[in-house]
């Protein structure tokens, strides 16, 4: 038995972390944090393991499924094209584009091959584009959009630096850090505490990561944006206001200061349940600590996620920490990053709101619609309705408001295919399965997380294990029916589609005056790029044509993909270094702070002081050992105590009459569980907390350590009706609910 050590990037979660897999005849021996990674250096959490978990499951689907006469059965991968090509492509010939809908899931974000050939899948059908983002971080990237100009380009909190960390609506020591790529988030924030500095949480839990911070400040769901708003407000008032070096690229802070006027810190302190003179304190801090501050999904799956977003970085602005060491800072991604290429400093800017969704007209942005129009967009008859759906690395079922109705929604589609390694409750509506490679048998690189890492860092994985018998890479599958929908039929030639969008970028690398090839040959880079195909190739040509890259011979010692195959414990490109003005990409070439659209919603924040509060909301939360709605079928990740339980805090549950390990029944305006009771007095008086992506017992799945303890969907009780009107992002936090004691049962 020859053993050998292979070392790749964990695709599970943001934190990139780097793992030492041992392999002997093609079976997974064990997988360790790698040591020598350069930007994780031997950490890694629970699920970083359950990879060959994942990969070993009997229920993971290694043929495609089929739908004959209400069952499933296995076929071949050209059985599978035949049926969508025969199914799909009439669908488009008579009712045009826009009625087949697409679901792309949150894996899609690690699936390297995916990213780079989605266009083309984009390019063949119409309007109805969805993702996980908009249940997700969504407003954050129209912030980011509208401000920067590029979606992508998130203020990531400099944690190795920061003196003063202030975390809003994130639990990294269950989540690992999100829209902040950085792998042990947990021993970074205790380096904070070592070296002097200090870190704050604001949550209305007391979660894992507020036990270990200096302080825990206790908010009021959703309303993180009128102490936000106060923060800004006490540095006008109080003449702290001070940008630094960025302040010459922006515009509009004086129309900040004079809108933000009305909300004092005493004005806002009741309503978000924290003391006016604690906030005006820590606007003073702010000013005088070289601080960070970072939200996540509790500012993002809010009434004013895209407010409360946009505030973030008004707050930055104002105490001067962004775009500085130990401030909040942007990235500098080696390849592929959408503030890396073309003119520095000028850009396109952003599509946001110049398309919208037909039904209810909500507001589009990068090419894509709200996942909370998904469900009437299929139901409402008329030009343009959804008949056909494409699910990829989703599970919108769980994951997406009214989970009930959207099941209903996709089973009354004429036709439906996912790309999925599992039947669970999303594909069991479809007619067609795809399998998709697991972690270890494709290739791996970070393009989407090292937009936003803590350090610019570079790390190619190779694959590991061999793909199922018959079974095409990710991107092949996803060129195939990107072919079928555009009329090229199930056998069209993928490789000539793979060699059009190579040499379309080379192109474009040759034509980009500023970058490193402008005015060679594309004929002479393909050469180079050869023999190369598929992902990597693209990937070659971003990483040579990027910030560090060799430019093809003109910087020599520069990065390839050979470089980055050399160095299987990844390649460390330093610390952030401040970035703006060189990485915008808005028209104007500056920040326009004040933007029409976060401005005008202020109105609402001043309808949120005066709207009295739900007695009971409900919020999520995230655990260490489970990921999403998919990874509680490998029972090493599944062991311990139930986990899918309602919190209660203590006060409430006497009121309510609820008992420890008891029942309760919960419900909204849309739905009713019955969830498992936990009295804690970790959620603040008010607030009931129960983690989404659980409620597996739904017929026809095939998941068998799941559904043995499958919980409850969550989901079940948020609205499609109650978005962020600016984001579509609907609320799945802060859901006012009602509770009642319960013997049990569904
Ligand atoms: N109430 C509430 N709801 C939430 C959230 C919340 O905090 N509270 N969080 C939201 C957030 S942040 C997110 S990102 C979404 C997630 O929403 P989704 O992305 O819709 O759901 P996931 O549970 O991540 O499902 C991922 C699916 O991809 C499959 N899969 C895994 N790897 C691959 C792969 O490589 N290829 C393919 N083709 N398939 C793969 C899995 O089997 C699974 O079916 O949920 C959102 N929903
Ligand atoms: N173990 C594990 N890791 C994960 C995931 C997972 O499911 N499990 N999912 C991954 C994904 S897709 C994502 S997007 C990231 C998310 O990463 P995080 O955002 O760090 O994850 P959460 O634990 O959901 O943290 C959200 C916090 O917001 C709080 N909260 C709820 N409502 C409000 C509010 O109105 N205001 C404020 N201030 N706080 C509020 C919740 O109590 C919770 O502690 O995690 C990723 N990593
Ligand atoms: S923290 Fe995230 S990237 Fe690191 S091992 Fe765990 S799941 Fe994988
Ligand atoms: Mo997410």
């Amino acid at each position: 038995m020859n053993a050998e050590t292979h070392y790749r990037t964990c695709p599970l979660c943001e934190a990139t972390c780097g793992l030492a897999i041992e392999v002997a005849d093609g079976e997974v021996l064990r997988i360790r944090g790698d040591r020598d990674d350069v930007f994780s250096k031997g950490y890694l959490c629970p699920k970083g393991s359950s990879l060959q978990g994942l990969h070993d499951d009997p229920d993971r689907l290694r043929q495609p499924l089929v739908r004959r006469g209400g069952e499933f059965v296995e076929t071949d991968w050209d059985t599978a094209f035949a049926a969508i090509d025969e199914r799909l492509r009439p669908i488009i010939v008579e009712h045009g584009k826009d009625a087949v809908g697409l679901y792309t899931g949150n894996p899609w974000s690690h699936n390297f091959g995916g990213i780079v050939y989605l266009p083309l899948l984009y390019g063949a059908i119409g309007k109805n584009r969805f993702a996980a983002a908009s249940v997700d971080q969504r407003p954050r990237e129209i912030v980011s959009s509208v401000l920067y100009g590029a979606r992508t380009s998130f203020p990531v909190p400099d944690l190795d630096r920061t003196e003063l960390l202030l975390l809003i609506g994130s639990d990294p020591f269950e989540s690992n850090g999100s829209i902040a790529t950085a792998p042990d988030w947990p021993g970074r924030l205790r380096a904070i505490q070592q070296r002097g500095g200090r870190f704050i949480v604001v949550d209305p839990r007391r979660s894992a990561t507020a036990r270990a911070a200096d302080e825990h400040l206790a908010i009021v769901p959703g309303t993180d944006a009128a102490f936000l708003a106060a923060l800004a407000n006490v540095c006008f008032a109080d003449g702290l206001v001070d940008p630094g070096a960025v302040g010459e690229y922006v515009d509009g802070l004086a129309a900040v200061g004079d809108a933000l006027a009305p909300f004092t810190p005493e004005v806002v302190a009741s309503t978000c349940g924290i003391d006016a003179t604690r906030i005006r304190r820590l606007a003073h801090e702010l000013v005088s600590l070289r601080a960070s501050i970072h939200g996540r999904i509790g500012t993002c799956l809010q009434d004013l996620a895209t407010l409360s977003s946009w505030l973030l970085d008004v707050v930055s602005l104002c105490t001067g920490n962004l775009d500085v060491a130990g401030g909040a800072m942007f990235a500098k991604p080696a390849a592929l990053g959408l503030n890396t290429s073309g003119r520095p400093g000028i850009g396109n800017g952003t599509d946001y709101d110049t398309f919208h969704s037909r039904v209810r007209g909500l507001p589009g942005a990068f090419g894509q619609l709200p996942a909370a129009a998904m469900i009437e967009e299929i139901e409402t008859a008329g030009d343009g309705q959804i008949r056909a759906m494409i699910t990829i690395a989703g599970n919108p079922v769980l994951s997406t408001p009214d989970g009930a109705r959207l099941a209903r929604a996709l089973e009354s589609l004429e036709f439906m295919v996912s790309v999925d390694m599992y039947l669970n409750e999303t594909t069991r509506h479809a007619d067609v399965i795809l399998p998709a490679p697991t972690a270890m048998q494709r290739s791996h690189y970070d393009v989407a997380f090292y937009q936003f890492a803590l350090r610019n860092v570079a790390n190619y994985s190779t694959a590991i294990l061999p793909r199922d018998a018959g079974m095409p890479e990710e991107w092949e599958t996803i060129a195939r029916l990107a072919a079928i929908c555009r009329g090229l039929g199930a056998t069209a030639d993928i490789t000539a589609m793979d060699d059009e969008l190579a040499s379309l970028l080379t192109m474009i690398a040759a034509g980009d005056e500023f970058g490193p090839v402008h005015g060679r040959d594309p004929a002479e880079l393909a050469e180079q790029l050869a023999p190369r195909a598929g992902p990597e190739r693209i990937l070659d040509l971003g990483l040579r044509t990027g910030p560090y890259g060799d430019g093809f011979g003109a910087r020599p010692g520069g990065l390839s993909l050979d470089a980055l195959i050399a160095a299987p414990h990844g390649i460390d490109l330093g610390a952030l270094e401040p970035r703006i003005p060189e990485m915008l990409r808005t028209p104007t070439g500056r920040i326009d702070i004040a933007a029409a659209p976060f401005v005008a919603d202020l109105v609402r924040l001043h309808e949120l002081l005066t709207t009295p509060r739900p007695s009971l909301v409900l919020i999520g939360r995230r655990q260490l050992r489970s990921n999403n709605s998919w990874q509680h079928n490998i029972r090493t990740l599944m062991k311990g105590k139930e986990r899918c339980v309602l919190q209660v805090h203590p006060d409430d549950a006497e009121r309510l009459g609820l008992t420890p390990d008891g029942h309760a029944r919960v419900t909204s305006v849309v739905g009713s569980i019955v969830a498992r009771v936990e009295i804690s007095d970790t959620v603040m008086p008010g607030v009931v907390s129960l983690p989404h992506g659980w409620g597996h017992d739904l017929p026809g799945v095939r998941l068998a350590i799941a559904v043995e303890r499958p919980g409850v969907n969550s989901n079940l009780l948020a609205t499609t009706d109650h978005v962020d009107p600016l984001s579509g992002n609907p609320h799945l936090n802060g859901i006012p609910v009602e509770i009642a004691p319960t013997e049990g049962g569904p």
